[in-house]
């Protein structure tokens, strides 16, 4: 099992990260004279842009993960999770984000676990992991849960320690069994290659595969061919940006790269109005097996299970939030169930479970 730590590849494991960017130079340059002047289908895509330094090797890791745990016959899951960036510049000093903190991925990738899947763990670099989840991106420091022996010995303060020996039997057995892989991507463009490299890595296993797409995935971006070289100078004033749609890569995932595959996508709103029809809209249209729905402020208390049969809710009461349960702790069992039906019912393409 690897960690993202800072490294020179996107999506490298140990090392998972975008290539730094070159050294800037001295002047701005302007926007690449290759301009195009229409939003690009998912295709034109692909064929039309380079994948990222670190596609392919991640790929063959992926690649053994998934050839060791279909030997076994355990399925598999992808979890995507994390929310990607968009680059402003080639040379990048600045680039759109967003909310994401990978809570939602991480907690599931240990349920996931916790219910016999082996999980593939892509996540945004530095965004939260399973396991670690607990202790990294917390309001103490890592150095709050020591404590000094009068010997000069360092120990885990003894009121963390119960919970940190339960996660760390956890992690030490997902490790041991090879459970779990994580690969890391930071712009949204590794995202989507990435994306690509590892689903149809999955395509093997068949109904074996669940693909959990929790990721917060930007919906606009900047193409390479109209993104300017150097930083953007602050000397002409206001600041105008165009941004390109991210073309819609759940058509060829459910359609190719994982047509044999449970799929999940999440469905993120704002407005409660428009999360269900939004939710049915996209299986109406990308015929997979379920959307997930919540709603930024309660998505921690509340999801919604759409199918285009039935809408079913998950909520945890607030004694439950108060006693530290987690909504993922009910979303995964209900998957696997639904998983379970999938295939029971011959695992098929199309409508709900
Ligand atoms: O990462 P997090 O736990 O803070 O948030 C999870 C989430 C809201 C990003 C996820 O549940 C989700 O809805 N992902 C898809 C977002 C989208 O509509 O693109």
């Amino acid at each position: 099992m690897s960690t993202a730590a800072t490294a020179p590849t996107a999506g490298s494991s140990a090392t998972n990260a975008s290539p730094p960017p070159p050294p800037p130079s001295s002047s701005s340059s302007p926007p690449s004279p290759a301009r195009r002047t229409s939003a690009v289908g998912w295709e034109e895509y692909f064929s039309t842009y380079p994948a990222p330094p670190g596609t392919d090797t991640a790929g063959a890791r992926i690649d053994a993960f998934v050839a060791f745990h279909a030997r076994a016959q355990r399925r598999v899951v992808l979890v995507t999770s994390g929310g990607t960036t968009v680059p402003l510049e080639k040379n990048t000093v600045r680039f759109i984000d967003n909310f994401s903190a990978g809570t939602r991925g991480a907690t599931s990738a240990e349920c996931f676990i916790e219910a016999g899947y082996a999980v593939i763990f892509l996540h945004r670099q530095f965004s939260l992991q399973p396991y670690s989840r607990d202790y990294t991106h917390s309001k103490n420091c890592f150095l709050d849960y020591m404590h000094a022996r009068a010997d000069g010995t360092l120990e885990v303060d003894a009121k963390y320690s119960g919970h940190m020996k339960e996660v760390l039997a956890k992690y030490q057995k997902a490790k041991s069994e090879n459970l779990l892989i994580m690969e890391s991507f930071i712009t949204v463009e590794d995202y989507l290659f990435l994306l690509r490299r590892f689903t149809t890595a999955m395509s093997v296993l068949r109904e074996n595969a669940m693909y959990y797409l929790a990721a917060a995935v930007s919906d606009f971006f900047v193409p390479k061919d109209k993104m300017i070289e150097h930083k953007i100078q602050s000397s002409g004033g206001h600041l105008e940006l165009q941004l390109d749609p991210v073309p819609k890569v759940i058509v060829p995932l459910v359609e190719t790269w994982a047509s044999k595959g449970f799929i999940v996508s999440f469905k993120l709103e704002t407005e409660p109005a428009i999360l269900i029809p939004k939710s049915r809209r996209a299986l109406e249209r990308y015929n997979h097996q379920l959307v997930i729905g919540n709603i930024l402020s309660t998505r921690k208390k509340l999801v919604t299970m759409v199918t285009l049969d039935a809408v079913e809710t998950i909520e945890l009461s607030d004694a439950e939030l108060a006693q530290g349960v987690e909504i993922e702790s009910r979303i995964i069992p209900d998957l696997v169930r639904r998983h379970d039906l999938w295939i029971g019912d011959g695992a098929p393409q199309h409508g709900a479970p």
